[in-house]
């Protein structure tokens, strides 16, 4: 029955992957500079609406002291210039992170 099941839900899954295209791939801009990154990178970059304004905002980390640059959602995809995460008024840094 389990093998069943796993095998029906495997076919689904490839079946509902097969289709899947990506569009070209764009450079993102907040404001009107283009979303960069400090060297090494692993900037981890994801979307939340941080602000729960209902607009996805985008979190972009920076390696160099464990920063995150948040870059406020304006809807569209498009976003305002980036400002660093705080936490009670300091720039919050991600403990461990060199
Ligand atoms: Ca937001």
């Amino acid at each position: 029955m389990i093998y069943a099941l796993l095998s029906a839900v495997t076919l689904t899954t490839i079946g509902v992957c097969d289709g899947v295209q990506f569009e070209k791939p764009v450079r993102l801009k907040a404001g009107d500079e283009l979303v960069r990154v400090e060297s090494p990178g692993w900037a981890a970059p994801c979307l939340a609406d941080v602000d729960r304004d209902g607009k996805p905002d985008l979190l972009v980390g920076q390696f160099n002291k464990g920063k995150i640059r948040v870059y406020k959602g304006l809807g569209g995809q498009k976003f305002a210039a980036g400002e660093w995460l705080k936490a009670e008024g300091s720039v919050a840094e991600v403990p461990g992170v060199w």
